[in-house]
């Protein structure tokens, strides 16, 4: 029965060339030989007479990198350019390709146009007829077209119109318009009346308080003619009912679509992680039509899927076929991880958990928050997000949460975070904005939630689905939203809220329930899944926001313990050489109009509240790279004191998720890993305070706890070393005391009061090392000081740096004489990644530092700077 697998019937029954894929289906991609042109009726036209002749385009892309590509439009993220470029989004653009279909479609020949993804508002015509309207950029279209194809050249067109100005004139007839997010810098809509509320499009393009407005407009993803006859595999799934050590206990789903009833075999193989095979098949009798075929499967022991820091991130590859006649007609392969996820969500005397428990073991969840990769979707490669999500284990980190104001993304993205065991958890696209409440969106957002959570469910990455960001907190209490509310009749703020409830409390729930009921669904982050209100610190989870946005110092985030934090961040610049791509020397500063341009907090005034907090905790910076050099490291110490406040008080907080792990263009935000992937400061610290092992020394009113947290599974005996130095590096106290370290725990270690450290030695001048010690290594080293860097006596370290080669690697070996804060090891222009940066000497120690990604020792003698925060304040040394 099984002899005939490989070759599969329709594969060859079709003539024009493209890969036979093997659900049955042989697909044509149709990506090559677009044209683009603007719009004649587009009011453009007349600015931009050169753009509407046919020109050469890229499937799939955008009307924006199009005109780049020819040299149209100047860079959109050089200076301030951005501004320049609006003429873009505000047009409509027609696609045209003319294809070779081949000969007519065989007698019972399914051809289908397929969209995997348009944007977003499109009317397509096949040789002249209309054929398909779309109107959401995150479902795909398709349209049978046995009937208007052509044996041999055919022509599609997709007239795509600008989302603004195809909604802006019924916006302004209506009575109010939704609060929305970021009103545009541009004047291109009013105030208060952002039309991004109402379609299904990327939020993030709109403009945000860490990106641009780049309305895109084009077709963002590739294009297929699909033909199959008799069966087509429509999807495959391997539900998972049980699965724990012992067993896991499957579903293997199939659905078939077949032209005629009749007797077929579905059959399933599989691969585990370390080579061991099995299979199963049934008989099974398909009826004309859409057929859902369920098969048990039973593995005994798996090898289950576990999260970076807990295990293997194995996977399981599953080859499904459908047979019928004896021949196999259709098949698809599938990986998968085996494992459980629970939303644990106990009541406890703080209020009610909120922790992921994978496979059984709780795990506290260490990331950030990711948003897309760059402005222009089409341009985002698999080594660019491969490199982001790579820094993220880099940095010691197991979770990533994929923002809902952005797009969901490729399935290679998903494919990498299994691999590497990163637990995703997965907004559906709502950035914050306030949705309409009426049937028909309703039902465009019910489709597409159907098609991604089919698309992504095999991922065993995916541990939540959220169905927004910020929709309900914004809602409880955001001004405007506020407003509106007084504004309005009663029974339209009732319409409002029930529409958001039926969407975000019934339809997206129902979709995950329905298609992915082993991974939980949570309404909104934040919420308590309209259990309550949104944004406690008792209950669900929680954006933390009243240091930064609400200018509190950063000692603030000491007074909350949330249950899981979700979102908290301080902003920074990036690297001088990630300003230099879009700016020129006489930008250089915080203020000129280039860098307000790259500064997207509060209108450009972000780059005062980066002083604030740089003035708060080093003083004033010296000059311009000083500025640059002192906002990362605020950003990196912030964080680090959130983050180690959380991970100390688990079990009551289960998660911390720094907002932002990576960026959409190079400029000052939240993120810790630039555009280009270049690590700030906060990444580097990130490793350290999110490493499974640390020591966290809290300081709060003259006292410091000091615990030893673990993720390790298993208890551990250790030794932990207290040493209080003054800053030449005379030690007045060193002491060993054992610990026995509590597994998947924060243990508390001490509390001890400044005096208790100190006795008569100086504040200002005086600091004490932790060091934890197992057999013999330190596994956790961290510092305290007594105060802000700005009231210690910061003394001159005298730094010396040295490179050399050792084996295949180059070391950079730094020295301070004395405590040398916040040192920081650059090569300018060269790109390098370090085995660490950011850190504080103790007098007379040295650390190995390694150098990767560039061998050139002499370049990087040439090139290597090394700085610390005394070099970057205006009072600079104390001595
Ligand atoms: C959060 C996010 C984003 C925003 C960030 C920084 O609330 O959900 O909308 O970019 O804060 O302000």
């Amino acid at each position: 029965m099984r002899s005939h697998r490989g070759t599969l019937l329709l594969a060859c029954m079709w003539v024009v060339a493209g890969p036979a894929l093997a659900d049955g289906v042989t697909r044509q991609p149709l990506d090559q030989g677009w044209q683009f042109r603007l719009a004649a009726s587009s009011t453009a036209a007349k600015d931009h007479a050169d753009a509407t002749t046919w020109m050469p385009a890229q499937v799939p892309g955008s009307a924006q990198t199009d005109l780049l590509a020819l040299g149209k439009v100047p860079d959109p993220y050089y200076r301030d350019n951005e501004a320049a470029l609006q003429w873009v989004g505000l047009t409509d653009w027609d696609y045209q390709l003319t294809f070779d279909a081949g000969a007519k479609p065989a007698a019972g020949e399914h051809v289908e146009l397929v969209f995997d993804g348009l944007d977003t508002f499109a009317d397509i015509e096949l040789n002249g007829k209309p054929l398909l309207k779309a109107d959401n950029m995150f479902r795909q279209w398709r349209a049978p077209v046995e009937k208007s194809l052509h044996p041999g050249s055919n022509t599609l067109v997709v007239h795509l119109h600008s989302p603004i100005a195809r909604l802006l004139p019924w916006l302004l007839k209506q009575p109010y318009a939704l609060p929305g997010e970021f009103d545009t810098a541009f004047g291109d809509e009013p105030k208060g009346k952002q039309t991004s509320n109402y379609v299904r499009k990327a939020n993030y393009q709109y403009g945000w308080d860490w990106g641009p407005r780049y309305v895109t407009v084009g077709i963002w993803q590739p294009v297929w003619l699909e033909r199959w006859q008799g069966w087509k595999l429509e999807d495959f799934h391997v539900a998972q009912s049980r699965v724990d050590a012992d067993v896991a206990e499957l579903q293997a789903q199939f659905d078939v679509r077949a032209d005629k009833a009749g007797p077929a075999e579905v059959h399933v193989a599989w691969t585990a992680p370390d080579g061991t095979k099995g299979e199963k098949s049934q008989q099974v009798t398909l009826v004309a039509g859409q057929n859902h075929l369920s098969m048990p499967v039973h593995i005994d022991h798996p090898q289950r899927w576990w999260p970076v820091g807990y295990g293997a991130p194995n996977l399981y590859h599953f080859d499904a076929t459908v047979s019928a006649n004896g021949k196999d007609v259709a098949s698809v392969s599938r990986d998968t991880g085996l494992r459980t996820i629970e939303l644990r969500r106990d009541k406890d005397k703080w209020g009610r958990g909120f922790a992921f428990v994978v496979n059984g073991v709780p795990i506290f969840a260490k990331g950030a928050n990711l948003i897309p990769f760059d402005s222009f979707p089409s341009r985002v490669t698999d080594a660019r997000m491969q490199s982001v999500l790579q820094s993220a284990v880099d940095a010691n980190m197991n979770m990533l949460r994929m923002w809902g104001g952005g797009t969901y993304q490729s399935d290679a993205f998903y494919a990498m975070a299994d691999r590497m065991g990163l637990m995703i958890w997965q907004d559906f696209m709502f950035g914050g904005a306030i949705p309409p409440y009426d049937k028909a969106f309703r039902e465009s957002v019910r489709i597409e939630a159907t098609e991604q959570v089919r698309r992504l469910r095999d991922h065993p990455s995916i541990v939540l689905w959220a169905g927004n960001n910020e929709v309900q907190t914004g809602w409880e209490s955001w001004p405007d939203r506020e407003e509106l509310r007084k504004a309005i009749p009663k029974e339209e703020t009732a319409r409002i809220e029930n529409g958001m409830r039926e969407l975000f409390d019934h339809t997206l729930r129902g979709v995950v329930t329905d298609l992915s009921p082993g991974v939980p669904y949570w309404a909104s982050s934040p919420s308590t899944d309209y259990e309550g209100k949104a944004n406690v610190e008792t209950d669900g989870d929680f954006h933390s926001w009243e240091v930064w946005s609400g200018s509190k110092p950063i000692a603030h985030y000491l007074d909350a313990t949330p249950r899981f934090q979700s979102e908290y961040g301080l902003q920074s610049f990036p690297v001088m050489a990630t300003l230099e791509s879009f700016a020129k020397p006489e930008d250089m500063a915080a203020e000129s109009t280039v860098m307000r341009a790259h500064q997207k907090f509060d209108k450009g005034n972000g780059n005062q509240r980066l002083l604030l907090y740089i003035r708060q905790e080093y003083g004033e910076p010296k000059d311009f790279p000083s500025f640059v050099h002192l906002s990362q490291l605020m950003q990196a110490e912030g964080i680090e004191l959130a983050a180690e406040h959380l991970r100390s008080a688990r079990p009551q907080s289960m998660g911390s998720m720094y907002w932002q792990l990576n960026d959409v263009w190079p400029g000052a935000s939240w993120a810790s890993v630039d555009y280009f992937g270049r690590w700030k400061a906060l990444q580097y610290r990130a490793r350290h305070f999110y490493a499974p092992v640390d020591v966290v020394p809290i300081r709060r009113d003259g006292s410091t706890q000091v615990s030893v947290v673990s993720d390790r599974t298993e208890v551990f005996d250790a030794q932990l070393r207290t040493r209080v130095i003054d800053f030449d590096g005379r030690v007045l106290r060193d002491d060993t005391r054992p610990v026995h370290v509590e597994k998947l725990a924060s243990t508390p270690v001490t509390t001890t009061t400044d005096a208790g450290f100190l006795g008569k030695a100086d504040p200002a001048r005086t600091v004490v090392s932790f060091d934890l010690i197992e057999h013999g290594t330190v596994v956790a080293h961290h510092l305290l000081y007594f105060g802000a860097a700005r009231e210690l006596k910061l003394p001159k370290p005298d730094i010396e740096a040295t490179l050399h080669k050792d084996g295949g690697s180059i070391f950079v070996t730094v020295r301070a004489k004395r405590l040398a804060r916040g040192v920081w090891i650059d090569f300018g222009d060269i790109d390098s990644r370090l085995s660490d940066n950011a850190f504080d000497l103790l007098p007379g120690e040295s650390a190995d530092i390694r150098v990767s990604g560039n061998e050139n020792l002499d370049a990087l003698r040439r090139a290597l700077k090394v700085e610390s925060v005394v070099d970057w304040t205006k009072g600079g040394a104390a001595h």
